[in-house]
């Protein structure tokens, strides 16, 4: 059996069964990147809550594990060579997680850099644009009279959209006929766009029709539908 005392963010969070991959996340649009993926590879893991209303992230535990202190973090306890390894960065565990699991990412090269270039999209643009138009809609930003950062961020959005949408026009997924870790990774987000943030109406939603299927699609599958609620 793996040993993890090593790692401090243990004694917060204690392992029931170290052999398995421990994540410790919360159901966010980025949480949920690899909930969905542990679900989807069908990955034996174990879940821990990371609580923000009591600032989880901030404890020196979590921060044992990721300095930047945001979820998601895991540890594979049978990492490379047999060694657990410790790691932070939603895109960085999808890759690690379809590399092990040789799941949803394929392995004609040509391709995998179709999907890595969708995941890079993903971590670089909506994930950043998509979170601040949260902000200015949704959380603080909203009382703000100035509308100009949000209306900076809902016009970047929308343009990402576009994007996608033109993509999406020729593909079933966002890499092609496949669905890979980049879609795993961008349609929490857009999902939470429309849902959680309300801000459809404002990005133009209805202007997306294949994104709209495509996401559709996604949330049909019932390893999405397990891992948006987990950590419960
Ligand atoms: N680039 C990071 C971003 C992670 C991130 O922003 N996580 C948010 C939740 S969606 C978080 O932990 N926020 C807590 C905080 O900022 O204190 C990743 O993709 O893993």
């Amino acid at each position: 059996m793996p040993n993890l005392s090593s790692f401090p963010i243990t004694k917060k969070w204690p392992a029931q069964h170290p052999d398995r991959i421990q994540l410790y996340s919360l159901p966010t649009p980025n949480g949920v990147k690899v909930s969905i993926m542990l679900e989807e590879t069908g990955l034996p893991y174990e879940p821990h809550k990371v609580a923000f209303d009591t600032n989880d992230q901030m404890s020196p535990e979590f921060l044992s594990l990721n300095p930047n202190n945001k979820i998601p973090a895991i540890i594979d306890p049978n990492g490379p060579g047999g060694q657990p390894l410790p790691l932070f960065e939603s895109g960085a565990i999808l890759l690690y997680l379809a590399e092990k699991s040789g799941k949803f990412l394929p392995a004609d090269p040509g391709a995998r850099y179709q999907a890595i270039q969708w995941l890079m999209f993903q971590m670089g643009g909506v994930g950043p644009m998509f979170g601040q138009v949260g902000f200015f809609n949704k959380f603080a930003g909203k009382d703000f009279e100035d509308k100009r950062p949000r209306d900076r961020y809902v016009g970047e959005s929308k343009r990402l959209l576009a994007v996608l949408d033109k993509q999406l026009a020729q593909h079933a997924w966002l890499a092609g006929d496949e669905y890979t870790i980049a879609d795993i990774a961008t349609f929490p987000w857009i999902r939470n766009l429309i849902g959680f943030y309300g801000a459809g109406e404002l990005v133009g939603f209805d202007d997306f029709k294949h994104v709209a299927r495509a996401l559709d699609a996604f949330l049909q599958r019932p390893a999405v539908a397990k891992g948006l609620q987990i950590p419960a």
